[in-house]
């Protein structure tokens, strides 16, 4: 094999186009609602210039990566996880230093859906003399960013369902008690999530039984913003998370039938309270229950664009019957612990039929040390709940 074939085989587009994708990942949790992007430039074989998206607000990968280079990236190839973009948004176009820094060809991994962009980076960068290739690595490119994919088509949060069971199907002992389902390795890869996701969503019945953070503990972790479903506004103003939400982002859903009276001895209504506390009270028009399809569209409206639903079994049954879950992360431990009384992930009325039952697809299966986490894809149903 000839140097020059070294340089050209696929196999070196797919290397360089992993290192892009290691970079992109490397600022997961930093660019939400922005995707993640990672951007290498390569001459004669050898890396010249590499960056990503660091942060939401900040330079592109592009930009990160080209800005500071002059003679060295003339005639480079480009290798960019997503389609550059052409649009002026909160930084100028990407095509733009491409053009002016002089590339060679670009090597793309998959199209940006962005309605501004669409295709539109790609023939702007072909109608400058610049060779332009679509689909290196596509399906890891679109998978790193399937909660970006999701958010900019459709202006809804993506939505994962995450719990933690037995081999059996219990996510505590009949007395409740449920410290710990999974060990160690698998609760870090939990803190993982919490980094990925915007936010973090329970209910008000976890937050009474648990008194929990949902923060997330990791070392350059990123706390997501925590939702709580509470229909009748009973979180406890004691409680942990409505006493840090004026360091940790915090909402909480409820009914907009809620009628509170005046705490006198407290100096305001409940959803007074809650707001002097840094809470933001979102009231969501039904009675006696949280209308998930709704308060998921308010969240988009603030820019959320993804969810981790840990909720217990309740709001677990609702999210299964919106049709609205994108993906499960199942935590199984091997062990049992039995009990009818026992609770189980997913509650409510469930479906009558096994044919009626929700398929996953794209499975993939992690062992993290004894336990394993099962993930997968739900495709869209709606029923409105
Ligand atoms: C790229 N490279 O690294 C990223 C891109 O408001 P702005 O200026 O940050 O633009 C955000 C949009 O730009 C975003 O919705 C997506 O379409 C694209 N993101 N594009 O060429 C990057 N982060
Ligand atoms: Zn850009």
């Amino acid at each position: 094999m000839n140097a020059q074939e070294t340089h050209e085989g696929k196999g070196m587009h797919e290397i360089h186009m992993k290192r892009a994708l290691e970079l992109a990942q490397s600022a997961m949790g930093h660019t939400s609602p922005n995707p993640m992007v990672g951007c290498v430039a390569v001459r004669e074989g050898c890396v010249v210039a590499e960056g990503c998206h660091e942060e939401y607000g900040g330079f592109h990968a592009e930009r990160n990566a080209l800005a500071g280079c002059g003679e060295e990236v003339r005639g480079a190839d480009l290798y960019v996880t997503l389609e550059p973009c052409c649009h002026h948004g909160k930084t100028p176009p990407c095509t733009d230093i491409i053009i002016e820094k002089g590339i060679g060809r670009v090597f793309v991994g998959a199209l940006d859906p962005n309605p501004k962009v669409a295709g539109n980076g790609v023939r702007i960068l072909r109608e400058h003399g610049i060779e332009v290739t679509v689909g290196i690595l596509e399906e890891e490119c679109m998978r790193l960013n399937e909660i970006f994919f999701h958010y900019i088509t459709s202006g809804a949060p993506y939505v994962a369902m995450k719990y933690a069971m037995t081999l059996d199907g219990k996510i505590a002992a009949f007395t409740g008690d449920s410290k710990w389902v999974t060990g160690e390795k698998a609760r870090e890869h939990v803190q993982l999530l919490r980094k990925k996701y915007s936010a973090i969503m329970a209910g008000v019945d976890t937050v009474i039984a648990d008194d929990p953070m949902l923060n997330c503990r990791m070392w350059n972790g990123v706390d997501p913003v925590r939702i709580i479903c509470d229909t009748h506004l009973r979180i406890p103003l004691e409680s942990r998370i409505v006493q840090t939400a004026k360091e940790i982002p915090t909402m909480v859903a409820c009914a907009a039938q809620t009628v509170e009276q005046p705490n006198v001895s407290k100096g305001g209504t409940k959803e007074e309270l809650l707001r002097e506390a840094g809470v933001e009270v979102i009231r969501l028009d039904a009675d006696d229950h949280v209308p998930l399809a709704d308060l998921f569209c308010e969240l988009g409206k603030r820019k959320i664009d993804s969810v981790l639903a840990e909720g217990g079994g309740t709001i677990h049954g609702s999210l299964l019957r919106t049709g609205l879950v994108n993906r499960v992360y199942a935590y199984i431990a091997p062990k049992l612990i039995g009990g009818k009384e026992a609770k189980s992930p997913i509650e409510g009325s469930g479906f009558a039929k096994m044919d009626e039952a929700r398929q996953l697809s794209d499975i993939e299966i992690i062992s993290l040390e004894r336990d394993f986490c099962i993930t997968g894809r739900l495709s869209g149903r709606n029923e409105t709940i």
